[in-house]
């Protein structure tokens, strides 16, 4: 690495962070050496707008070869017939999505961002809100989506598409009512997956595949690669309007360094030893929530089906989530502060934390040691004030990682 250059130092210490901290972010995850090789590659050089066989640009053979590649193996884990691994990320996908089968001032319903929904699934600043009639759903005063609310607001309504997914709901999602309520008033259903797509591709979080018309999903989550997302279809026109929305429609050039990256994560993720993972960032979640609940605080819907859950930092402890969040990074503990459903407070200052175990199942975390990391969160919020605790808690957190291995970490 290059000496003396100010953001290789920096890059360093965001190392060294990563290394000796304990990762709690939902949405968060460590990449394999192999995801990291390609994304370091020589691959970022090349210019390859359009599709494999149909680029613009020379020289695109192998380039070609890696998209295809990529492609085939998306469909093959995710059992779809049709795959775009070109959207940047998250929100780009989904804006491709909509400008795929939407025109501008259609109604689109989706679950409100305090509910656990994304900004993308029709929040007012977004696009999704601003570009077209949003409508959003919510969950009933036990933190669960309810179906009958969906269909009733859906029939007054009348959305042209309905979003599915979440990236702060800890319960299963059952697609098939979801399909249901969108045959019923003639919209699209489109499941966002971003959060569960590991999940899903190792059978522990139910498929949206034979129920949504149109899957989008990050590749960065509980999946595991590099940061950037996939579409998925089982339907020919749909797919072809997708490609056109991505290229020409709102990108240019593919990041090639990216689609290898998601090629290598989709193999992987293919694994029988990416399935015992993916179970084993369920278990933790389910033990993490439980150790916090034992010893006093709120979890909303009373615990978790996937990877995450919330918790309401007001009810248990008197602490916003941004308070709470700020006390927890003090110790090397991140986590993001989160709206509760029904949410009072403002989105920068909500009552709750999120918290998620993908990350710290991937360094090896078992449930023993979520039940320290339990522990850790409740010392730190307890004893915030008291500067020796805090110190001492933090050489405890960085003593207690040390075991943990990083990818690319050493
Ligand atoms: N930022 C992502 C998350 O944390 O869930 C969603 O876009």
């Amino acid at each position: 690495m290059v000496q003396n250059n100010k953001v290789f130092e920096l890059i360093n210490k965001e190392k060294q962070r990563q290394f000796e901290g304990l990762e709690l972010i939902a949405s968060e995850n460590y990449v394999s050496e192999d995801v990291l090789q390609c994304m370091g590659s020589i691959l970022t050089n090349k210019y390859s707008e359009g599709y494999p066989g149909k680029r613009y640009y020379n020289g695109n053979q192998f380039i070609d070869e890696i998209e295809i590649e990529a492609i085939e193996r998306a469909k093959n884990l995710f059992k779809v017939n049709f795959a775009n691994v070109q959207p940047y990320s998250g929100s780009p996908a989904n804006l491709a999505v909509c400008f795929a089968l939407l025109n501008l001032g259609d109604t689109v319903m989706g679950m409100s961002l305090d509910s656990g929904g994304h900004l993308t699934h029709g929040f007012k600043v977004s696009f999704s809100g601003s570009f077209y009639n949003a409508v959003n759903y919510g969950v009933d005063s036990n933190g669960y989506i309810n179906y009958d609310e969906i269909l009733s607001l859906a029939q007054k309504a009348k959305p042209k598409l309905i979003w599915a997914g979440f990236s702060a709901y800890s319960r299963i999602l059952d697609w098939k009512k979801f399909r249901e309520i969108s045959d019923e008033v003639g919209a699209y259903l489109v499941a966002d997956i971003s959060h569960v797509a590991g999940l899903i591709a190792s059978g522990v979080y139910p498929s949206p595949v034979g129920f949504a018309d149109v899957i989008t999903t990050t590749t960065h989550k509980t999946l595991r690669g590099p940061r950037g997302a996939m579409i998925l279809s089982n339907d020919e026109e749909i797919a072809q309007k997708i490609d056109k929305a991505i290229f020409p429609g709102l990108q240019g050039g593919p990041h090639n360094h990216i689609t290898a990256g998601i090629a290598v994560a989709l193999k992987e993720a293919s694994t029988d030893e990416f399935k015992k993972y993916s179970q084993q960032v369920v278990i933790n979640a389910k033990k993490l929530a439980e150790s916090l609940s034992n010893l006093g605080y709120k979890i909303i819907s009373g615990g978790t089906d996937n990877h995450l859950f919330l918790v309401d930092m007001v009810s248990s402890v008197g602490l916003s989530g941004k308070e709470v969040g700020d006390i927890l990074d003090s110790v090397g503990i991140t986590v993001n502060k989160n709206a509760i459903p029904n949410d009072g407070r403002k989105p920068w200052d909500p009552s709750g934390i999120r918290i998620g175990t993908p990350a710290l199942t991937t360094r090896g975390m078992k449930e023993k040691e979520m039940e320290i990391v339990a522990q850790f969160i409740d010392r730190a919020i307890k004893n915030s004030k008291n500067k020796e605790e805090m110190e001492e808690i933090r050489r405890e957190i960085v003593n207690f990682t040390k075991v943990f291995k990083i990818p690319g970490i050493q």
